[in-house]
């Protein structure tokens, strides 16, 4: 494995209290100048980020296994993504590509069309958010298929937009009191291991029986799925079911659209989850991973579904800003000449190694995942969802500057999502905190 360069040591420090004083102040400015709904979850304020480290204003260090929700893959401040930036920006900060085109945009999506599962011809918009990506792959799906009906998983996340937030499944904190929600989005079973003891091929059945008795494919221009599920709990399909499901929509006309927004650019080990099982969507929604923490997102897929739309019929102000597409053309670099998909793929290894001595307790219901994308799910003693002893991991690991997400419906599940720039001794350090932390409270 290639070493990577630092600028922060990697190491974690905890010299003040967690927040401590500087960090306290600027929360208590926080609650007086944002709204109550908009709630961090580090107490510490950071100033500074670089491999697996977050510094914060009172100069404690944090063991970063977030990465932003899954976005600095190639590290927060990796050189060549901020030495791009500076480049671009000190030319042109925005044109509007729908106004005054640039090179860098057409460069993106040529990439993407090249990296995105499938030889077929492939043609790319570029947009600001995952949601935005969302959003606009479903426009384009039913302008394609001239229908109109959206089919999403069961615990599927999608977003925040009116759109994207009656796509996903959560309740609370993501919709509620937000509504009403869009018509025409329909909810399918996703493929659960742990809990529906399917295989890929009965769990497919019982999605694609649903479709057919309750909504029809002549009525469904499209089904998405998240290849591994994000927000609703690093949820791994079965085997088999996604290639499943691909294949009923392409026998039925019906677009099947991967939300690659968080499992996708390198995160799993390879460029996109789907690569796994060879599964080629019609469409790819990207983001995060992409622009080394610039924002930008994509939809990719076959020219004769993203060509539908009307000349005008997709666009926006900011989409495709050139200062995030120089990042992304530097992160597609960096991703290459630095092989990160393996460095995902030991991250992977080391997950094993470090957290075997707890995966057999009974608590410890499932470790899944795969490359830099891991969960462990957790039960009571009797086999309930236990996100009571989850967030009492999370906390305590907080406590101990490790910076750890949860995620499921239940609550139940930490997710790993460490930047793939992460030294091995701070990922070994981290997941000793979060066994020790188990053993701790269980
Ligand atoms: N699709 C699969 O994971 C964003 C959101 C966290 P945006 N996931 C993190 C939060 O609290 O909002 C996500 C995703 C998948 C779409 C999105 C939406 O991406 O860039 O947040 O709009």
């Amino acid at each position: 494995m290639q070493e990577l360069d630092y600028r922060l040591e990697q190491t974690r420090k905890l010299g003040q209290p967690i927040p401590g004083p500087v960090s306290t102040e600027l929360d208590a400015r926080r609650k007086a100048a944002l709204p109550a709904g908009m709630v961090p979850s580090l107490p510490g304020y950071v100033v500074d980020a670089d491999g697996g480290i977050l510094a914060d204003a009172d100069g404690n260090q944090f063991i970063d296994l977030a990465s932003g929700i899954a976005v600095t893959s190639v590290g927060a401040s990796n050189p060549a993504v901020v030495k791009a930036v500076q480049d671009a920006v000190a030319h042109f900060t925005h044109t509007s590509f729908s106004v005054s085109p640039y090179e860098s945009y057409v460069a993106v999506a040529e990439k993407l069309n090249e990296l995105t599962p499938g030889d077929h011809e492939k043609r790319t918009v570029l947009l600001n958010s995952g949601a935005e990506a969302v959003e606009n792959a479903v426009k384009i799906a039913r302008n394609y298929t001239g229908k109109t009906g959206v089919v999403v998983m069961d615990r599927a996340f999608h977003g925040r937009t009116n759109l994207t937030m009656g796509m996903t499944a959560k309740q609370a904190p993501y919709k509620s009191g937000f509504g009403p929600f869009a018509p025409e989005i329909y909810r399918a079973p996703m493929s659960y291991p742990l809990r529906d003891g399917l295989t890929g091929e009965e769990a497919a059945k019982r999605t694609i029986t649903m479709l057919e008795q309750e909504i029809g494919a002549h009525n469904l221009a499209c089904v998405i799925v998240e290849p591994i599920q994000g927000e609703g709990g690093f949820v791994v399909p079965a085997d088999g079911f996604l290639p499943a499901v691909v294949k009923w929509c392409n026998d039925n006309d019906v677009v099947f659209i991967a939300d690659e927004i968080q499992a996708g650019m390198m995160r799993t080990g390879d460029w996109f989850a789907c690569d796994y099982e060879g599964v080629v969507p019609d469409l790819v929604t990207i983001a995060k991973g992409v622009a080394g923490g610039m924002p930008l997102s994509a939809v990719t897929g076959r020219a004769e579904i993203m060509d539908a739309p009307q000349p005008g019929g997709l666009g926006g102000t900011y989409g495709g800003n050139p200062v995030s597409c120089a990042a992304a053309l530097a992160t597609f670099k960096e991703y290459e000449e630095k092989d990160f998909g393996a460095r995902a793929k030991n991250l992977e290894a080391v997950a094993r190694e470090e957290l075997e001595p707890i995966l057999g307790d009974e608590r410890v219901a499932e470790f899944r995942g795969r490359g830099a994308m891991l969960a462990l799910e957790f039960v009571t003693a009797d086999g309930q969802p236990d996100s009571e002893l989850v967030h009492k991991i999370a906390d305590g690991a907080k406590d101990e500057g490790v910076l750890l997400l949860t995620c499921g419906l239940d609550h139940n599940v930490i997710r790993f999502l460490p930047s793939l720039a992460i030294p091995e001794h701070l990922w070994r350090e981290a997941l000793q905190v979060v066994v020790k932390k188990f053993n701790e409270y269980k």
